[in-house]
């Protein structure tokens, strides 16, 4: 019931609804509007009361709340179904739990701070509450397994043309999974998967961003490699209309992909966006380590590194530092 009264009073933000037309419409009694009001009030959203009109939000706190978010929601499927935390071990460890149990293709699991947040690689994610995105969507593709690279791709694209269309900042992608604002690390994305040989069951893209973060909300060793929106826009940012947005964006790539039945439908779009290419660049595998110039991508998004000797090789995965990007050592 709070989310369809919270509803209501997002639907109305310019006139005052009363108790009485809620209570109808929603089948409860005015008490129970009353007391909902009450919870509303009480977890950040301000609002006007005036006897005889009714109720009329005034302002909204800045949280991550499933209403909100849906408020702004234009899509199909993604993010139609939210859960939403205030305090996590990691989103994407929910979410694959989520959709062990029949999560439907969609579900996006949110929260306000995580305590171990995951990066590639057992490395760790920091995520400060209230500050940033950190959300995973489950997705169900019935994609073969091999394509599972190209999700971290599409995800990649979506946050940086939302950056883009919300803030007017331009923003790139270090391939495979990071998203650069001036040289600097914004956003890291983790996709996880799980798969029978030829059928992908589900996969879990995990997408931190950090948004409102201030210089001091990242440990000190972070500093100057990492980046908020905020920082480099000078503005705060509505985080649920952003999310919003990025359901919208990451969709629309995701079914323009699905209606071409392949994904070098994005590959000069991606291309355009990908600051590795023409650059200087060090590969770190599980066994060696080597230099070069990124040449180019293949048609299934695979870096090409062409070495001191001449040498094209391919790199499916793994670290690679980009000279003058972010942390490059
Ligand atoms: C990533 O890994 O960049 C993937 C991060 C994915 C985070 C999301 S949040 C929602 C979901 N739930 C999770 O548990 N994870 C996902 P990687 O490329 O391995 O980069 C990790 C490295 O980035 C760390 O070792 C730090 O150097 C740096 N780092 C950590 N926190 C950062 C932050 N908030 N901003 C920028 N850099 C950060």
């Amino acid at each position: 019931m709070r989310d369809q009264i919270l509803t209501i009073l997002l639907e109305n933000r310019d006139s005052f609804v009363s108790g009485e037309d809620i209570s109808q419409k929603l089948g409860v009694s005015r008490t129970a509007v009353w007391k909902t009001m009450g919870q509303l009030k009480e977890s950040g959203f301000e609002m006007q009361s005036v006897p005889n009109k009714g109720y009329r939000l005034t302002s909204l706190p800045d949280k991550l709340e499933p209403a909100l978010i849906q408020h702004y929601l234009t899509t199909k499927q993604f993010g139609r179904v939210i859960e939403t935390h205030v305090t996590m071990d990691s989103t994407n460890t929910r979410a694959k739990e989520l959709a062990q149990n029949g999560a439907a293709h969609g579900t996006l699991v949110t929260a306000e701070e995580q305590k171990s947040g995951r990066g590639r690689l057992g490395r760790s994610w920091e995520s400060p509450r209230s500050l940033g995105l950190w959300m995973s969507l489950i997705l169900r593709p019935s994609f073969s397994p091999r394509y599972a690279p190209q999700m971290t791709v599409l995800a990649g694209l979506a946050v940086v043309h939302t950056i883009c269309k919300t803030t007017g900042l331009e923003a790139f992608i270090k391939w495979p999974n990071d998203i650069i604002v001036n040289s600097k690390k914004v956003c890291g994305i983790l996709t996880e998967m799980q798969a029978d040989l030829d059928l992908i069951d589900y996969i879990v893209a995990g997408i931190g961003i950090n948004v409102n973060t201030p210089k001091e909300g990242f440990p000190r060793e972070l500093r100057n490699s990492a980046t908020s929106l905020k920082l480099e826009l000078g503005a705060h940012i509505d985080r649920c209309r952003l999310s919003a947005e990025l359901m919208a964006v990451f969709e629309g790539l995701y079914e323009r992909c699905l209606a071409a039945g392949d994904f070098s439908e994005i590959l000069n779009e991606y291309k355009s966006k990908c600051i590795t290419l023409g650059r200087q660049v060090r590969v770190t595998g599980p066994s060696e380590t080597f230099e070069g110039t990124a040449a180019d991508l293949t048609d299934d998004f695979q870096l090409l590194v062409e070495t001191k000797t001449g040498e094209l090789r391919g790199v499916f995965s793994g670290d690679v530092s980009v000279r003058g990007i972010a942390a490059y050592l």
